[in-house]
């Protein structure tokens, strides 16, 4: 396997070509976005790096920034926090801002920025600019407790690629269920990514983390900017040769959702068909 290692300069100058540095495009026409926050370069190293992707997060964000230093700063490892913030518009950089000045200094808080909107834009840009031996990201709900961080590192430091929480693997349950909506929809997605991802049976729970290496080198093959990038994540990394360790959590359904069942739904199902379609081009 070669291993790539990308610079942060040279992720801000790829990032830039792709995605000129403009005001992201506003996923909805609910309001005028923010500007856009900067993007920091070469954030420093430790020995785990969380994203968190956030849209829109400004009330949610202070209470699970402050809940995750906490469980942080007192594990054995070192650890750093990184909010990504495209597009959002409502204050959700000023407000991790704030928290990131306050924060414990044993657990740096940063806000960065994407060119790209989108929840896999967001988690690749933080993923590919980090430094840490290893990184991942949760959802900014919490909907997955902080504490499977536990499970995840001992899992990660034995020499696994990759630990994804499931909701769906023998032991996990759900806390709140989704409503009926979502739980249909997340049936059907299951059964059409059941091909492309193997022996996964939830590539959707937002919580998921790896060897910094492993998943570097599989990401430079993405594409996907929106809620289903972490199936064609997880194809290349089973494509890489990496396994997959799924964790079965107590999954908790938040109430808000950014996710939009129409225009995020048909983004996801469509990106999946165009997985699928390149994968049968493979395979004959
Ligand atoms: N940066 C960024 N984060 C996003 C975007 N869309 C969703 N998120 C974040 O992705 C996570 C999952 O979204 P959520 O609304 O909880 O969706 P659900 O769990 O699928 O219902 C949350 O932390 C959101 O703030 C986006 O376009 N950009
Ligand atoms: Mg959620």
């Amino acid at each position: 396997m070669t291993v790539i290692a990308l610079d942060s300069a040279t992720l801000d100058r790829a990032d830039a070509r792709q995605h000129p540095p403009t005001v992201p495009a506003p996923r909805t026409g609910r309001s005028t976005p923010t500007r856009p926050v900067a993007i920091t370069s070469a954030r420093a190293g430790a020995d785990l790096e969380v994203a968190i992707p956030a849209y829109n997060e400004a009330s949610r964000l202070p209470r699970t920034l402050e809940r995750t230093v906490e469980f942080l700063r007192d594990q054995p490892w070192s650890s750093r926090v990184v909010v990504v913030d495209n597009g959002s518009s409502d204050d959700t950089a000023g407000v991790a801002r704030a928290v990131a000045r306050s924060a414990d200094p044993r657990v740096p808080v940063e806000v960065v920025g994407c060119a790209r909107p989108g929840k896999g834009a967001a988690v690749r840009r933080a993923l590919l600019s980090s430094r840490s031996r290893f990184v991942g990201f949760f959802d900014a709900d919490l909907a997955t407790p902080v504490e499977t961080l536990t499970t995840a590192m001992e899992h990660l430091e034995r020499g696994a690629a990759a630990v994804i929480a499931s909701r769906h693997t023998p032991g996990a349950c759900f806390v709140e269920t989704q409503p009926a909506g979502r739980r249909l929809g997340g049936a059907a997605f299951r059964l059409l990514t059941r091909n492309i991802v193997k022996g996964v049976h939830d590539t959707q729970c937002g919580f998921k983390f790896f060897e910094r290496h492993a998943v570097t080198h599989a990401l430079v093959n993405c594409r996907v900017t929106g809620f289903a990038f972490d199936v064609e994540l997880l194809r290349c990394l089973q494509g890489s040769g990496f396994d997959i360790v799924e964790l079965p959590v107590a999954w908790s359904h938040a109430g808000e959702s950014s996710f939009h069942p129409l225009r995020d739904g048909v983004a996801s199902f469509g990106a999946v068909l165009q997985m699928q379609r390149a994968a049968a081009r493979w395979a004959s």
